[in-house]
């Protein structure tokens, strides 16, 4: 694919650390255009969708952090998202918090028979309303995607399930709760943890992604979440965990992605910019879009 179409989603809403709503702008500032148009890409840049809360009305049933309005800007991403596919181009999302991805796979799902995903992450993002510690909405978007959790999460375009949990393959996590370790097993979902890239690498743990979702999927949604790095090259993240990916090792990712040509959409979430340190984590973001996208040196 050849055409891209840039969109942001300044979301801060499923969690509760402020700053990661200027995760777009940061990423832009960084020269993302510039690096993706040199690649010869037809790049638009279509802008921000409009999270606007006037009042955060608490829905006193749930425990969920701003259900009502993550429900209704999910909506919104996945209408726009859909414009995108109708319109033959490659979506590229800059986040927010990783409650977007609900409406970012919402979206993309219904274009394919067999949707996978990719979930770099140092969190597995299973919780449901039962077993999240926090009710943080941005650690559930993968369980949602599944069919797992809260109706008004699950169901967003009006179906359900978006994803089915054999084409999932989470890479990075090291920071995982009880419930999602259950679901993990009993849904058999694919995980690659910090322990597995270590021992076998990274190249084989990409040959191994690689080649379960080809044979199964007829396009890849690609999550990245920033805090799937070392906090160490990524420190602008809400939810840093110490032992994360390196900045090579996710490098290598993404141009073995690229060179297998699964990817039909990606997103870039948890930037914040406050908590950065001279907009590196941006830079990281961006220099592996430079990757994904086929940036080389020689
Ligand atoms: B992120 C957490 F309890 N699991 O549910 C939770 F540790 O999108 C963290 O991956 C979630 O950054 C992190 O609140 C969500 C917690
Ligand atoms: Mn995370
Ligand atoms: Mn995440
Ligand atoms: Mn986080």
């Amino acid at each position: 694919m050849k055409k891209i179409s840039i969109l942001g989603v300044p979301m801060d809403l499923g969690q509760t650390r402020r700053g990661v709503d200027m995760g777009p702008s940061a990423i832009r500032y960084a020269g993302v255009l510039n690096r993706l148009k040199k690649l010869d890409y037809d790049v638009e840049d279509i802008g921000d969708i409009v999270v606007k809360v006037d009042n955060l009305e608490e829905d006193n049933h749930t425990t969920l952090k701003n259900l009502k309005a993550i429900a209704r800007i999910s909506e919104e991403i996945a209408h726009s998202i859909q414009t995108i596919i109708e319109n033959k181009r490659f979506p590229l999302l800059f986040g927010g918090d990783h409650s977007i991805a609900i409406g970012t796979i919402a979206g993309i799902s219904k274009f394919y028979e067999n949707l996978g995903v990719i979930w770099f992450d140092a969190h597995g993002d299973l919780n449901t309303e039962e077993t999240s510690p926090s009710g943080n909405i941005h650690g559930m978007p993968l369980a949602a995607s599944m069919g797992f959790g809260h109706p008004a999460l699950t169901g967003i375009r009006g179906y359900n399930p978006k994803v089915n949990p054999e084409n999932v393959v989470i890479i990075g996590a090291r920071d995982l709760d009880k419930g999602e370790r259950e679901l993990i097993k009993s849904k058999n979902i694919k995980v690659f943890t910090m322990h597995e890239i270590d021992r076998l690498g990274m190249t084989r743990v990409m040959e191994e992604s690689i080649h379960l979702l080809k044979k199964r999927t007829d396009g890849v949604h690609l999550s990245v979440d920033l805090d799937a790095l070392d906090p160490h090259d990524a420190p602008g993240v809400g939810t840093p965990v110490l032992g994360g990916i390196s900045y090579r090792e996710s490098h290598l990712a993404m141009e073995m992605l690229e060179e297998t040509k699964l990817i039909t959409s990606a997103e870039f979430v948890e930037v914040n910019p406050i908590l950065d340190e001279r907009n590196k984590t941006a830079e990281v973001a961006v220099a592996l879009m430079g990757s994904l996208f086929g940036e080389k040196l020689l």
